[in-house]
């Protein structure tokens, strides 16, 4: 048989530490003056849970009240919302003239209110009743008295979603500072790949698939039910069932496109897009290159309606190269697939396959909170980019969750970083169709902020990504 032909003796690991410290987040509330406020504590692996666990649960407060979040389906490249107030103008009038006469002339156009702001004399104008600002704007344009007249322009937010666990996601939005966890580390501000930024701009597409070829994915977990499009394949036991039986797969698939802005757990980088997993890594935490390959081919080809695999993500790897693995990325890149693989975690010179591929993967390595490339991940030339993979806070299988605890946990490695990489890959993909899987990785390559030595380096590549330089149309890219 073809597929036993296809049995390589080699390995695959999956390429993450292990999770870090804990099983999931324990969250208790208390009152304090008129706020709720979350008491956050990391509970340690295999402790119990504390009796008020079940009530907090349900509770599930949201730890502050959402910024404004901006409609999902706007063209691409254009900010969302209005551009510029429909109630509000700015004027300035001639030097030369009375602060007495200008407000005379301002009462003629019956506005409602008026202030001016001292210093640079510029008056804030609430237009009249039945009149609209570019009705207003053009009759001061008119106006000899006037020196300047334009719109009161709206300041953009970032888009933030509402996910409970959202502040802990310092990949995506670091504010500095600690995660308010004992333990967790201090981070520095805006190390982080500007996630909220990002999503101004692109929130991807539920057509656009990311094949997560790993140990599976839990499909019911409450964050990432909606975003898996089926139970997937399983290349280690021979069924179309790709349950997680270990955690791997569920923690990368949260990374990259758990269901976000629904109040639940964390956000994903690629907020609209959907999910495929494709299990190739046991219950054991290990896998066979052959099952890898098998699997390339299987998600590269896959479809459902609309929907087909626009990125794979591959946190895993081998140190042997292979023909076959080489062909089978070559097959998936050739059909307009962006390849995202680990580095590794052996703290080496040395990336792993399939990541060390140049021509067909993005090769992650992981950074921290503070912007430094971690002790653990693997350097080498063929790394390109760098993401966050330390202190990741993502999704793990509820059957590995301890009762009244939430099915979330940190872990480490760069498999951790990866996924961080294809989500950004796929929401570029959803809002560039027409750019190639090359172009997709060079605008990734392009676009990080540099960090580690100056310049391109071994252990970063080019750098932290930064996910609103390569998707805002505003931001001159250097
Ligand atoms: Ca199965
Ligand atoms: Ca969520
Ligand atoms: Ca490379
Ligand atoms: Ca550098």
């Amino acid at each position: 048989m073809a597929t036993t032909n296809l049995k390589k003796k080699y390995r695959i690991l999956p390429v993450a530490i292990s999770i870090l410290l804990a099983l999931a987040l324990v969250i208790t509330t208390t009152q304090s003056g008129a706020q709720n406020k979350l008491k956050d504590r990391l509970a340690a692996s295999g402790q119990k849970s504390s009796g008020r666990l079940e009530e907090a649960l349900k509770s599930r407060l949201n730890p502050a009240p959402p910024a404004r979040i901006k409609a999902i389906s706007q063209p691409v490249g254009q900010p969302a919302g209005p551009k510029y107030s429909s109630e509000k103008v700015l004027v300035k009038f001639k030097p030369e003239l009375t602060t007495q006469s200008t407000e005379n002339i301002l009462r003629a156009y019956q506005p409602r209110d008026f202030k001016l702001i001292p210093r640079i004399n510029v008056y804030v104008v609430k237009i009249g009743e039945g009149t609209t600002v570019e009705e207003t704007l053009a009759a001061l344009k008119n106006n000899p008295d006037v020196l300047y007249a334009g719109p009161d322009y709206k300041l953009r937010l970032a888009a933030q979603p509402n996910d409970q666990l959202f502040r802990y996601q310092y990949a995506l939005y670091n504010p500095g500072g600690t995660l308010q966890i004992p333990g967790s580390p201090t981070g520095k501000s805006r190390a982080d790949i500007k996630a909220t930024g990002a999503w101004d701009f692109a929130k991807g597409d539920p057509n656009l698939l990311i094949a997560v070829l790993d140990s599976g994915i839990d499909y019911t977990h409450p964050d990432l039910a909606s975003k898996v499009i089926s139970t997937g394949r399983d290349f280690i036991n021979d069924d179309n069932d790709a349950m997680d039986d270990h955690w791997h797969g569920t923690h990368v698939a949260g990374i990259i496109a758990a269901a976000t802005n629904n109040t639940e757990g964390i956000a994903g980088v690629a907020w609209d897009c959907r999910l495929l997993p494709g299990k190739i890594i046991s219950a054991e935490g290990e896998g066979d290159y052959s099952d890898l390959i098998e699997a390339l081919i299987w998600a590269a080809d896959y479809s459902s309606g609309q929907a087909k695999v626009g990125v794979i993500n591959m946190s895993v790897g081998g140190d042997q190269p292979d023909q076959a693995l080489r062909a089978a990325l070559e097959y998936a890149f050739n059909k307009g697939i962006v390849l995202v693989a680990a580095t590794g975690n052996d703290g080496l010179a040395g990336v792993l396959y399939p990541a060390a591929y140049d021509e067909f993967c993005l090769a992650v390595s992981a950074s921290d909170y503070n912007d430094a490339v971690a002790d653990f991940s693997n350097s080498g030339p063929e790394v390109d980019v760098t993401a966050p993979g330390v202190w990741v806070l993502s999704t793990i299988p509820l059957a590995m969750t301890e009762p009244g605890y939430l099915p979330y946990a940190f872990a480490s490695g760069t498999s951790m970083a990866a996924p961080h990489v294809a989500g950004f890959a796929a929401l570029v993909k959803a809002s560039k169709p027409w750019l190639s899987p090359g172009d997709i990785m060079k605008l990734i390559k392009y676009t990080p902020d540099d960090i580690e030595t100056a310049g391109r380096d071994d252990y970063a590549g080019y750098g932290r990504i930064n996910t609103e330089r390569a998707l805002s149309p505003f931001k001159i890219v250097k």
